[in-house]
């Protein structure tokens, strides 16, 4: 089936219309010339777009998760209140450890501050969360009235590292930078590459890794460190779900550089990579099959015999424990369709786990990815334009004389290279059905169309449009927060997600609600409609 997209971008204006269907693609393998995507651009002004600001991809996605960093946000108030606890980022603490996650520090900026400058009050706030919680370290982050009038939070975190003996550092991550929480990303993967990484000194066990790209959203960084601890990995530090600064520290003395999310850290793999020779590798525990897949590839790596029949004895022990209640709720959701709307990674990784239920996946979407997330990293040296590139820093980094170390060989690395995603990430599209939908940046408008025109029986996104979904009659799961759920990673993650999808599905609920294309005809010149 192909669908008439065209039909519903019709409607808008002739320059909308032209920029957004650079942005939707039919998956189309047989095409010799198949069509490209654009990505990573701001939103069109007046669009109603379900994408979060800068503020929230340094703060709210990368730098909050740090159980041990107080982070003060240096704005209005309403920055930190909406930031906080939202997420569903957890941690759990040992030892002497501090955990600040439940805490909202702001500077709660006011008119006269704006106008008279607000660095006085950031002095103040630090001065304040010293004195009562003894931090080791504290994390600025500012918000857009910040940058426009000029606050020097640098030189304010600076001054207070120097007085109090403690790590104090600033990011610039004013909401209105980049494009989306994108661009955030790159500021947080900047901050901690400068200030960090490679500041410990700690000794690591075998097969050290660090762990990276990981929330720990509704738990899933918990089931994911408990299969690898169980296999024999020495987890180094966590970046950054349930992770710590104190960790962090010594995150260069690991072998290896797993990755879950590609779109948020991918920045620190690569310059880890050139400064301490680490190489990095694209993991997807989000379903059943890619979870076995990842943990073969992460022992292919370290081609060890004893670690690959651990890690082999542990696959057949979970997938035994999880098997038969798999087999059940897959009953209740095969043959179902599934569209998934979500930020940079996660409208990739959720399909895995849909097929293993049955499900096939007929809409994908990110809010802010870039092209090698949807086309593979091989598409980097074409991407003309990058959203980042007019207002974030991009940092060069050099081999690290004292920490550089390469664990392959030549020979072992060009070989493994082949058989493991070793520093590459092949993207979304590859992996999805043909004739299927990928949309960047999806609006509620096209949201709204899509849903009746593709008639998916679960709609995957978050708190945004969860209910223009409902009000369809249609299944809504957030795949952000989870609506309260999880973990869906790993195996049990697995069979929780597969038990919330089959409740959803066969909940009577869908059928009493009556949106008016289920029972009135088409308006005339309606735009929705299948074509051959
Ligand atoms: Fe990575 Fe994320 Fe995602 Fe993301 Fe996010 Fe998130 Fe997300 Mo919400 S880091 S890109 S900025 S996997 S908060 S844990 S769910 S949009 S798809």
């Amino acid at each position: 089936m192909k669908h008439n997209v065209d039909k519903i971008l019709e409607k808008y204006p002739a320059a909308v219309y032209k920029n957004r269907k650079e942005h939707i693609v039919v998956k189309q393998s047989d095409c010799e010339e198949p069509q490209t995507i654009t990505s990573n651009t701001r939103t069109v002004p007046g669009i109603i777009t379900n994408r979060g600001c800068c503020y929230a991809g340094c703060k709210g996605v990368v730098i909050g998760p740090l159980r041990d960093a107080l982070i003060i946000t240096h704005g209005p108030i309403g920055c930190g209140f909406y930031t906080w606890g939202t997420r569903r980022n957890k941690g759990r603490t040992s030892g002497d450890e501090k955990n600040f996650l439940n805490y909202c520090f702001s500077t709660d900026l006011q008119e006269g501050d704006i106008v008279f400058g607000g660095e006085k009050k950031l002095k103040q706030a630090i001065k304040e969360a010293v004195e009562i919680f003894k931090p080791e370290t504290i994390a600025i982050c500012s918000t857009c009235p910040v940058g426009l009038i000029g606050d020097d939070i640098h030189a304010v975190a600076a001054q207070a590292e120097k007085e109090y003996g403690i790590k104090v550092m600033a990011f610039s991550c004013e909401g209105y930078k980049g494009v989306s929480q994108s661009g955030g990303h790159h500021i947080a993967n900047n901050g901690l590459i400068r200030h960090i990484i490679g500041t410990g000194d700690k000794t690591v066990g075998k097969y050290a890794i660090n762990i990276l790209g990981e929330y720990n959203i509704g738990g899933d960084g918990w089931e994911i460190e408990r299969l690898l601890r169980k296999i024999g990995y020495d987890i180094v530090s966590l970046i950054p779900g349930n992770g710590t600064v104190r960790e962090l520290k010594h995150a260069h003395k690991a072998t290896l550089n797993v990755i879950q999310c590609h779109r948020s850290i991918n920045y620190i793999g690569e310059m880890m990579k050139t400064k301490y020779g680490q190489d990095w590798i694209k993991v997807n525990f989000i379903g059943i099959k890619s979870t076995i897949k990842s943990l073969r590839d992460l022992a292919k790596y370290f081609d060890d015999p004893d670690l690959t029949a651990r890690t082999e004895a542990v696959i057949s022990e979970e997938l035994a424990e999880v098997g038969p209640q798999l087999e059940n709720y897959k009953k209740m959701c095969e043959g179902k369709t599934a569209a998934l709307f979500v930020g940079g990674s996660r409208a990739h990784h959720y399909q895995h786990l849909f097929k293993d239920l049955g499900i096939e996946t007929v809409l994908a979407g990110y809010e802010f990815a870039h092209r090698d997330d949807y086309e593979g990293r091989e598409v980097l040296p074409f991407i003309k334009e990058d959203g980042d590139s007019k207002n974030i820093e991009s940092i060069e980094v050099e081999a690290d004389p004292q920490n550089y170390r390469v664990f392959l060989s030549k020979e072992k690395y060009e070989k493994l290279k082949d058989e493991i995603p070793l520093n590459y990430y092949a993207g979304m599209i590859k992996e999805m059905p043909n004739g299927s939908l990928v949309v960047d940046d999806l609006n509620h408008y096209e949201t709204e169309e899509l849903l009746r025109l593709l008639k998916p029986d679960i709609f995957c996104s978050g708190i945004k449009d969860k209910y223009i979904a409902h009000k369809a009659g249609i299944f809504s799961k957030q795949l952000h927060s989870y609506d309260y759920s999880g973990p869906y990673s790993g195996f049990n993650g697995a069979v929780i997600f597969a038990r919330d999808i089959a409740m959803g599905l066969t909940t009577p609920s869908w059928g009493y609600v009556m949106p008016p294309w289920k029972t009135e005809p088409m308006i005339e010149g309606s735009y929705i409609e299948e074509v051959v």
